[in-house]
């Protein structure tokens, strides 16, 4: 009984901790990932934002993933970044003056990026409604609806490069995990001169630690892709042709046939028809496993479109299919046995927090980024899909384990996947947010 008790006090701790770090964050009508390294709305951290706030003050998730539709573009599209005019334009690198929106066609007044994220604002939609199904909420599903088919649309049409059914993202920050491992080799085609990076001035690393952040190497390559995608005006007609980085992620496609699922569910709520979201939910399933699972591994990895080739690396993107709750029992099992292994190290009581990389590979960095430390939102993520599929011992462990993790360090951006020492931001909105969810 002390035990417990002492839990629930830590739980009000946290609770209390996360609540106001979201607050801290709150920008009035969005909420920023982080104040000094973000300072402006960023499109996946809205929707994981968005699941915390329906924990404590749903009128704000509402708002929101309202906002940030409000950035979508005509054709659909859901810019990654929206930048608050308030905030000055050097805060932040890439700025609004790098992307110059403003100058295409078709978008909004604001200034916004032109490149996209994961899609998982429809999966967060559906998970903030069930959490406070009232009437408020059900008027809010009712208005984003349309606006969550259209960035569907918007992705399975004008991204399907490959012609199978998937979107490909054109730059690894539309991954939402942007110096993964996964990356290395689709990157490697990508030319990069040292000199692209003298014209511009790094922000990331004034704040945080440039030994935990992606190199110089890596933003020469980035700042490349924009360039030539911007050259284009953003358009995605003939990218095959031109396109220096073009690649199907398990991650990004599991959430686009997981928010088709949601969709159906945010369909029969508002009284929309949810046949055609259950085909495409199946359909995306059926080409993520015909396209990205390799029996071979036994796990999912991205393809590259350039090579035709899946990418070798096992990141922590192969067991986010898992979320998919169409996937069939061999690829579930398969999932397990990769996430089990000493690679992941998933169990009913873990030793150590979920990595972002194979913890056996050779280029396994604990410090740097997205290339080993531990993050909360895919965390969420493959808990959920571990609920979804019935593993609740391992979905418990994985709680556990990031419930530690923020007790022991605070709402930090990453948590190093062997120490569990907090690493980037301190107060870090997803971490806050997605925490929020797991307690309550
Ligand atoms: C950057 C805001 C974003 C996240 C991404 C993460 C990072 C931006 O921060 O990208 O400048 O590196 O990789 O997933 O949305 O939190």
């Amino acid at each position: 009984p002390a035990a417990s008790a002492d839990a629930a006090g830590d739980d009000g701790r946290l609770w209390k901790l996360a609540r106001d770090t979201l607050d801290g964050n709150w920008a009035g009508g969005h909420t920023v990932p982080s104040r000094t390294l973000y300072p402006h709305q960023w499109s996946w951290d809205s929707a994981f934002i968005a699941i915390g706030w329906a924990r404590v003050r749903p009128e704000r998730a509402w708002s929101e993933l309202t906002s940030l539709f409000r950035a979508q573009w005509r054709d659909g599209r859901v810019p990654h970044i929206v930048f608050n005019p308030a905030v000055s334009g050097g805060a932040y690198f890439p700025g609004p003056g790098f992307w110059s929106s403003g100058t295409v066609e078709g978008t909004p007044p604001m200034a916004t990026s032109g490149l996209v994220q994961p899609p998982v604002h429809a999966l967060a939609a559906w998970h903030a409604y069930r959490r406070v199904p009232t009437e408020a909420s059900r008027a809010a599903l009712r208005r984003l609806y349309p606006h969550l088919v259209a960035q569907q649309r918007y992705l399975a049409g004008c991204r399907d490069v490959g012609g199978a059914g998937l979107a490909s993202i054109v730059h690894p920050w539309e991954s939402g995990l942007d110096n993964s491992p996964a990356w290395d080799q689709p990157m490697s085609a990508v030319a990069a001169e040292a000199a692209v990076m003298r014209a511009y001035r790094r922000r990331d690393t004034v704040h945080a630690d440039p030994a935990h952040r992606p190199t110089d190497l890596d933003y020469a390559r980035y700042v490349t892709m924009v360039t030539a995608y911007r050259a284009n005006g953003y358009r995605d007609d003939g990218l095959a042709d031109r396109h220096p980085f073009l690649v199907e992620c398990p991650l990004f496609n599991a959430a686009m046939g997981a928010s088709e699922s949601a969709l159906a569910g945010i369909a029969g709520v508002i009284g929309a028809d949810p046949g055609p979201h259950r085909e495409r939910a199946v359909a995306i399933t059926e080409a993520v496993v015909a396209r990205l699972y390799d029996p071979g591994s036994g796990t999912f990895h991205p393809r590259d479109l350039r090579t035709g080739r899946l990418t070798p690396a096992r990141t922590v993107l192969g067991l986010t299919p898992l979320i998919l709750p169409d996937l069939p029992a061999r690829q579930v099992e398969a999932v397990l046995a990769e996430a089990s292994s000493a690679r992941f190290g998933l169990a009913a009581r873990m030793a150590r927090p979920l990595p972002s990389h194979d913890r056996t590979a050779g280029d396994f960095e604990p410090l740097r980024y997205w290339r080993g430390p531990s993050w909360t939102n895919i965390s969420w993520l493959v808990r959920r899909g571990l609920l979804r599929h019935g593993h609740d011992r391992l979905a418990a462990g994985l709680r556990t384990s990031m419930i530690d993790l923020v007790s022991a360090a605070g709402c930090h951006e990453y948590f190093h996947p062997d120490t569990g020492a907090g690493l980037g931001s301190p107060a870090f909105s997803w971490t806050a947010a997605l925490l929020l969810d797991v307690l309550a």
